[in-house]
């Protein structure tokens, strides 16, 4: 059976960003028909059942994907850069949140405040944790304090995932300090 981490990258690309890289068409809401995404993994040489993408969404380690309740479509929870909509309701985030970068993004990310690059919105963690390990992603890491409760205040919307991401348009470089103080 084909590596988990393998389907789970595909998925992630097909799903986010590239539907039609496998003819795949996605409903506005991002869901993919499942019998079309056997069929596209089959055809890149990723034999997969239902079950086994049963298996593959279930131990995703950030729950990346969901399945309808019938089981018949597929789609990624968050991270697109193709226009869809979560259908997420504006939720009241607590009043800190984290978000981890690369210190060679610091400079502009203090001239332009943090910016949805070729996501849709800002990603956010609940945690500093979590946001060294992204941040880790891109370089040497460095994780900026968000001021959400002063954002709220000033009427930005936050969003949240169902696996715990926390999502915003943008971030005025007014909300943002470093655990030292102001960036
Ligand atoms: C940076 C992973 C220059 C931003 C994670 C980040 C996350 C700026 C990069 C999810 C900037 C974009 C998203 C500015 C922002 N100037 N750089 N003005 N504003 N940036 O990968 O937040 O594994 O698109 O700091 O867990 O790193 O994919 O976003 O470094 O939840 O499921 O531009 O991806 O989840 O990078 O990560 P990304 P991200 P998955």
């Amino acid at each position: 059976m084909q590596n988990t981490t393998k389907i789970s990258k595909q998925l992630s690309f097909w799903l986010r960003h590239c539907p039609q890289d496998a003819g795949l068409v996605l409903s506005e809401t991002g869901w993919a028909d499942v019998g079309a995404v056997l069929k596209a993994l089959e055809t890149k040489g990723m034999s997969c059942n239902a079950a086994r993408l049963g298996q593959v969404v279930a131990s995703n380690d950030k729950q990346r994907f969901e399945l309808s309740q019938d089981g018949s479509s597929i789609r990624a929870r968050q991270g697109h850069s193709v226009q869809i909509d979560l259908e997420l309701a504006p939720v009241t985030p607590p009043h800190t949140l984290f978000h981890g970068t690369a210190e060679r993004f610091l400079s502009s990310i203090l001239d332009e405040g943090l910016k949805p690059m070729r996501r849709h919105h800002v990603h956010l963690s609940g945690n500093p944790d979590t946001a060294l390990k992204v941040g880790k992603r891109h370089g040497k890491p460095v994780v900026l304090l968000v001021d959400a409760e002063r954002m709220v205040a000033e009427g930005h919307l936050f969003y949240r995932t169902e696996n715990g991401v926390w999502l915003t348009s943008s971030v005025p470089v007014g909300f943002l300090a470093r655990n030292s103080g102001k960036v």
